[in-house]
């Protein structure tokens, strides 16, 4: 497995490349041109540019999160093939920058929900959380005034201000789209990009919904062990795989991880790892540390069962507690995510080593 951290770009992130780097844990980054819009084209030399800027910092850059999916892609709008073309001339540009590894959502409207982003834990440590009367109360109109107080000045994937200015609009482009409908589009979308993942060896890693199930009334879909397998099924190519996030996937107490991985065996390309705690059943839970005992997953049975099922692929620690008063992106700072990643190494070496006797 290689070791990741997510970087957000020097303009961007408040952890630098040299910092990541002396992690020692930490061998590359997963990154993204922070400023394309979904639809937009990459330019070969934009690709290059970023990719520079890492490995002269002695770090790799293995794949991209995300190469972000346009609302027409996934509602189906006649402009979708404008932009599925803009994005099989990215994937051919990131291919020929010797890039393999996309990771991308197929979620309406908000990328992934919380109410809160700086929930104060008993030990003083803030961390992302997610009450499920608080969404059902809210207008989702006024979702991002709600959150945006607790970003410490950061833009946040997903919840770019300029795209939740329309957020009611984007209600209406969804008003007729069930899931079997985004399923339909998903297929329209992944058939049109495989030929060029297959010339560049292209691994395309959809990241599942967060939380696992309908938020506001949207279809979801990337949420459990029989949807993805019938999105496997649907374009049976092992370029078509999947982000495998225990934090996303494991919101919902009946998603079995350990079962899920074996299941997705081959087709895993990118792992988050994260624990979360739950309060009052699915109903409440914040993210703790990585650490099993801090949290739901027990996290030895998830690498074992990644080294148990041949993963050889990009990993990383997800979302962190904002810890020793760092300030930073909620859910990216680097402390945490350092504890994470030694954590998941340590966990990782011993899993080899043991099978190696
Ligand atoms: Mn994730």
């Amino acid at each position: 497995m290689q070791m990741t951290m997510r970087w957000y770009g020097s303009q961007y992130d408040t952890v630098t490349l040299q910092q990541i780097r002396q992690t020692a844990y930490v061998k590359g980054v997963i990154s993204t041109l922070y400023n394309k819009m979904p639809g937009e084209l990459w330019t070969y030399e934009e690709i290059m540019a970023l990719k520079n800027e890492v490995e002269a910092a002695g770090l790799t850059l293995p794949g991209i999160e995300s190469v972000n999916i346009s609302d027409a892609i996934k509602t189906g709008a006649p402009e979708r093939d404008k932009d599925i073309d803009a994005y099989i001339k990215t994937l051919e540009n990131l291919g020929k920058a010797d890039i393999h590894m996309v990771c991308y959502n197929f979620m309406p409207v908000f990328d992934w929900t919380r109410t809160e982003l700086a929930r104060m834990r008993k030990d003083g440590s803030t961390v992302l959380a997610y009450n499920q009367k608080t969404v059902d109360s809210i207008d989702p109109a006024k979702m991002f005034d709600s959150i945006s107080n607790d970003m410490n000045g950061t833009v946040m994937p997903g919840w770019e201000p300029e795209r939740m200015a329309k957020v009611k609009q984007l209600f209406e482009e969804y008003a007729d789209i069930d899931e079997e409908k985004l399923f339909a589009n998903l297929k329209y979308f992944l058939e049109a990009i495989m030929p060029v993942c297959d010339k560049y060896d292209i691994n395309m890693a959809i990241h599942p919904d967060d939380p696992s199930w309908s938020v506001f009334g949207l279809p979801r879909i990337i949420n459990n062990k029989d949807h993805i397998m019938r999105m496997m099924k649907m374009v049976d190519n092992p370029h078509n795989g999947v982000t495998f996030c225990t934090g996303s996937y494991g919101t919902n107490l009946n998603n079995n991880l350990v079962e899920m991985i074996h299941a997705l065996k081959g087709r895993i390309h990118f792992a988050h790892i994260r624990n979360l705690q739950f309060n009052d059943g699915m109903n409440d839970f914040e993210e703790s540390a990585h650490l099993s005992s801090d949290g739901t997953f027990d996290m030895h049975a998830i690498m074992k069962a990644l080294y148990d099922t041949g993963f050889d692929g990009i990993i990383r620690p997800d979302h962190g507690r904002m810890i020793w008063g760092e300030k930073a992106m909620p859910g990216y700072g680097l402390y945490d995510r350092a504890l994470g990643a030694a954590y998941l190494c340590g966990l990782w070496e011993s899993i080899v080593k043991e099978n190696q006797r």
